[in-house]
């Protein structure tokens, strides 16, 4: 599979590629890392990146804006994204071969090719192997792009799906020389506001005697601890501290819905995300509910999970 995609990627002169909607570290550490590898290896074809920039991930880089035109003829790549739905830019279809590389489960197996390694801890992961089959030359800036994917999806390490492959990759990544301690501070520095609102998570999340635990942010909260949407993001993981906690989940109102997203330290709960909109891994998905009972019966279905667990 990995050869095909590479046999792919050289007969086209124009290459997109695309990642998922409210961007992760991953899903920018696997395009921006993708594309500046196929940069440095092929000068002579034309590489973009697209999607929505997100403020927060500002220190590791911005994707190209491009016209519609440029889809023309071209090779579009979509990294870390398990169904199209989530594909950021739907344009992806205008081009002329799709191309899906992803570690999520393959519900929505779409595209003319398709490298899906749901063992890998990350996309950045899959693109370094990618890079090794190829024999592709990294550099200091594609390396601190993967590096960062991986750090990210793994949660600097600590997460199940880190694995022996894991650690070999992050060990050759490192060996170009980024700036490490820059690129960690970028990745976990956080704003007051936000480190506010996190005290405002730790006095008022609620926990049952299962471990099932959850935290409502609505709109007035985040208003006024002037925090955005997209902020809250990198705060789902915090409540994993908690002494006892099994499963979680974060909402966050945004205009006409109300944002979910769900964490496990075993039970599985992308079956529960399924149930509500949405999808994602085993033990860390997201969902969509309309309103706060639907919350309530959301975390109803946690509290079960927790004590059947
Ligand atoms: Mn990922």
């Amino acid at each position: 599979m990995k050869r095909q995609i590479i046999d792919t990627i050289e007969k086209y002169n124009t290459i997109i590629v695309h990642r998922h909607v409210r961007p992760d570290e991953d899903a920018y550490g696997s395009q921006l890392g993708l594309a500046t590898l196929l940069r440095t290896n092929y000068p002579d074809k034309v590489v973009y990146t697209t999607g929505k920039h997100s403020a927060p991930l500002d220190y590791l880089g911005k994707p190209d804006e491009i016209e519609d035109a440029q889809f023309e003829g071209a090779l579009v790549i979509v990294t870390d994204t398990a169904n199209t739905d989530r594909i950021d830019d739907q344009r992806y279809d205008r081009g002329a071969y799709v191309i899906k590389i992803d570690h999520h489960p393959n519900e929505d197996p779409y595209g003319d090719l398709r490298w899906v390694q749901t063992s890998a801890s990350s996309c950045s992961e899959m693109i370094f192997e990618l890079a090794k089959t190829a024999n592709w030359q990294l550099n200091e800036q594609s390396a601190r792009f993967l590096f960062a994917g991986i750090v990210g999806d793994t949660g600097r390490f600590q997460y199940p799906s880190t694995t022996e492959v894991t650690f070999n990759t992050v060990a050759e990544l490192i060996k170009y020389g980024f700036d490490r301690p820059s690129l960690f501070n970028g990745m976990y520095e956080v704003s007051q506001n936000v480190l506010h609102l996190q005290g405002y998570i730790y006095q008022n999340f609620q926990m049952d005697e299962n471990g099932a635990a959850s935290i409502k942010l609505t709109k007035e909260t985040l208003q006024q601890f002037g925090v955005t949407v997209e902020e809250t993001n990198n705060l789902v993981p915090i409540l994993g501290s908690a002494k006892g906690i099994v499963a979680w989940a974060m909402f966050v109102e945004e205009e006409n819905q109300i944002r979910v997203r769900l964490r496990s330290k075993g039970p599985i709960i992308n079956t529960i995300a399924k149930q509500f909109n949405g999808g994602g891994h085993p033990v860390a998905a997201g969902a969509t509910v309309y309103s706060w009972e639907e919350a309530d019966e959301l975390i109803q279905v946690i509290q079960k999970l927790c004590k059947d667990n």
